[in-house]
């Protein structure tokens, strides 16, 4: 029988995330975290834990049909050209997000990118690095390293870096700023462009589905409250991302009916505060566990 071959980061911020997706759609696995290959045992897809960097050219040589990798490596791997410049991405997944910063020491006289013409940048990411100040005019030296990118000024090596950043602690350990974002990222699900086969595709759209309803649900959340009758409007309009809230009657009072809504965009505190203030009482929000439609 055919099964999808899926890469997935073995060890790393992917491979977590990859993983607990992956589970929230359902899969089960048979072993244990520390194989090459993992076999799920209720779809027919085959997990391939590998490193990130190899997940384009595997998946673009055909060693496998799908990869889960960040945006970043795949867009730095297509720069490359090559087989990875025929992939595509299949599916935004919403995790790992972070951006690629080009970010210089603190006290030093790099401010933007105008200052850096005929400097020396130290990267993991260098055609990526390269071609975005060469779009803008800019010409510098690229110092290409696997990691630890942010000492690179320290020891002289480079005068700026361009690396990703989450929290931006990493950066700011280093006595580094950022000055300019080059690309933003998140975790991507990458296929071969083109038909492919009709087996595969027809496992990798379950996998999708399931994937945009797990993405979807973790931002949903329902929510439940009493609303004064004569605060409905104002009290639907509060409600965060919801199309059509149910009002149903609450037994015994006709100056207060029960709302329940689904809300697609996250809830604040500050929705619920401007809600109470409205006039909604017994305000309760409820996780989404699954979500198709
Ligand atoms: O061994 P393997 O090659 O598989 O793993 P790796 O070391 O290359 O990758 P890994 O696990 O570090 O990152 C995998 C992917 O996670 C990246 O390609 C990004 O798509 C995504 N990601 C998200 C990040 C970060 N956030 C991130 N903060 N990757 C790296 N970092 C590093 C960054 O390089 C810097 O050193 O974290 C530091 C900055 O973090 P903050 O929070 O201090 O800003
Ligand atoms: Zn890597």
């Amino acid at each position: 029988m055919t099964r999808l071959r899926l890469a997935v980061q073995s060890k790393g911020r992917l491979s977590e995330g990859g993983m607990d997706l992956l589970k929230k759609c359902g899969l089960r696995f048979a072993y244990g975290r520390d194989r090459l290959h993992q076999r799920a045992e209720n779809l027919p897809v085959d997990l391939m834990l590998v490193r990130d960097d190899d997940i384009p050219s595997f998946v673009a040589s055909g060693a496998c049909d799908y990869g889960i990798v960040g945006e970043n490596v795949l867009l730095e791997k297509q720069k490359g050209g090559g087989k990875p410049a025929d992939l595509e991405i299949a599916l935004r997944l919403g995790f790992a997000k972070c951006t690629l910063k080009l970010a210089a020491p603190k006290e030093g006289e790099i401010r933007s990118i105008a200052d850096l013409e005929g400097k020396t940048i130290a990267t993991s990411y260098p055609d990526l690095t390269r071609d975005y100040l060469a779009e803008r005019g800019i010409t510098v030296d690229v110092v290409e390293m696997s990691g630890s990118v942010e000492v690179a000024p320290r020891l002289k090596i480079a005068d700026a870096i361009c690396d990703l950043v989450s929290s931006g602690a990493t950066l700011e350990a280093n006595g580094l700023e950022a000055f300019e974002t080059v690309l933003v990222s998140e975790a991507v699900l990458i296929r071969r462009k083109g038909e492919g086969d009709a087996e595969i595709e027809a496992i990798a759209d379950i996998l999708k589905r399931r994937s945009e309803g797990v993405i979807a649900s973790a931002q949903t959340k329902y929510i439940l409250l009493n609303a004064p009758t004569d605060r409905l409007e104002a009290i639907k309009a509060l409600l965060p991302g919801a199309d059509a809230p149910t009002v149903a009657s609450v037994a015994g009072r006709d100056d207060v009916v029960a709302v329940h809504a689904v809300c697609r965009e996250r809830v604040f505190w500050e929705t619920l505060e401007a809600l109470k203030a409205e006039g909604a009482r017994a305000i309760l929000v409820l996780p989404i566990e699954k979500m198709l439609s």
